[in-house]
């Protein structure tokens, strides 16, 4: 495949790149975060989505080594906006099974906090459930070394996966990211809207908090804010964007 080939090539050749999508608390409105979402510029094929080149990288072992890159990057950039006295703020990272699972993994973050100087408590790992649910045991002390670093999880997609519940219970997890597929049908749907609430509720009684996921309208806004979900994300707030663009519209006087 000749996609995958290129792949190969993508990191040294320097052509990935990062946007980032803010994260708005819902009460004020004001980004709390912001997502770091890595794009490939393809020298031919043009741009080349994550959802088609995720799972080859996957396959091919070179997610770690991407992982690792969108991590320092991202944490790199973040240190930035602090020199630059924009708000401080969050950093969400996804992160993939493949990385996950590595014996190596939390040594790596580790390492990475410790180059850039980003304090902990501003990275926050996204994860599914099914990343989660594929690694069995060695997730807990995974998990547990995460919470020792104070680095917190988000559980990404949640309520698409196939797991159980009991890994809401791992220290280190303090986020739900509800699914875009259940915020879609909100106001409207009663099925979406009964999930949506008993989601809140559950992170609620939990002591975690909530982020919804794919908000594109004001109806949609006012049902998360009235359920008590905290964040969210979406086009109704900001599409992924560039880092200038991200500055802007952190600049106390944008
Ligand atoms: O950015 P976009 O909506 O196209 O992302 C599509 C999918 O790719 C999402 O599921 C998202 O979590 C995943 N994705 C985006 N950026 C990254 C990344 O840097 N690392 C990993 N592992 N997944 C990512
Ligand atoms: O799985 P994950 O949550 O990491 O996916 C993030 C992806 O969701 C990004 O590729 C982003 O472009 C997309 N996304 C973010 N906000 C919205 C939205 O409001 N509507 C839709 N349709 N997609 C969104
Ligand atoms: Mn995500
Ligand atoms: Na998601």
């Amino acid at each position: 495949l000749q996609l995958a080939a290129d792949l190969r090539q993508a990191l040294v050749r320097n052509e990935f790149h990062l946007v980032y999508q803010p994260s708005v608390e819902l009460r004020t409105g004001r980004i709390v975060a912001v997502e770091a979402l890595i794009r490939w510029k393809h020298p031919d094929r043009g741009n080349v989505t994550p959802d088609e080149f995720i799972p080859i990288a996957e396959s091919l072992g070179l997610i770690r080594l991407i992982d690792r890159w969108v991590l320092e990057t991202a944490c790199a950039q973040v240190c930035r906006w602090d020199e630059a006295h924009l708000p401080p703020i969050r950093i969400a990272v996804n992160v993939s099974a493949g990385s996950l699972g590595h014996p190596d993994f939390v040594a790596g973050i580790s390492a990475v906090l410790t180059s850039t100087g980003l304090p902990a408590k501003r990275l926050l790992l996204e994860i599914t459930e099914s990343a989660i649910l594929h690694l069995g045991e060695d997730t807990q002390r995974t998990m547990l070394a995460l919470h020792g670093l104070g680095i917190g999880v988000a559980i990404d997609d949640f309520g698409t996966g196939y797991s159980s519940l009991a890994y809401l219970k791992l220290p280190s997890v303090k986020f739900l990211k509800i699914d875009r597929s259940f915020i879609t049908g909100l106001p409207n749907s009663s099925n979406d809207a009964a999930i949506t609430e008993a989601m809140v509720a559950i992170a609620r009684s939990l002591d975690l908090n909530t982020i919804a996921e794919g908000i594109e309208t004001e109806g949609q806004h006012e049902f998360l804010l009235r359920a008590g979900c905290a964040e969210g994300q979406g086009f109704l707030y900001s599409r992924p964007l560039p880092t200038e663009e991200i500055e802007r519209l952190l600049a106390p006087n944008a």
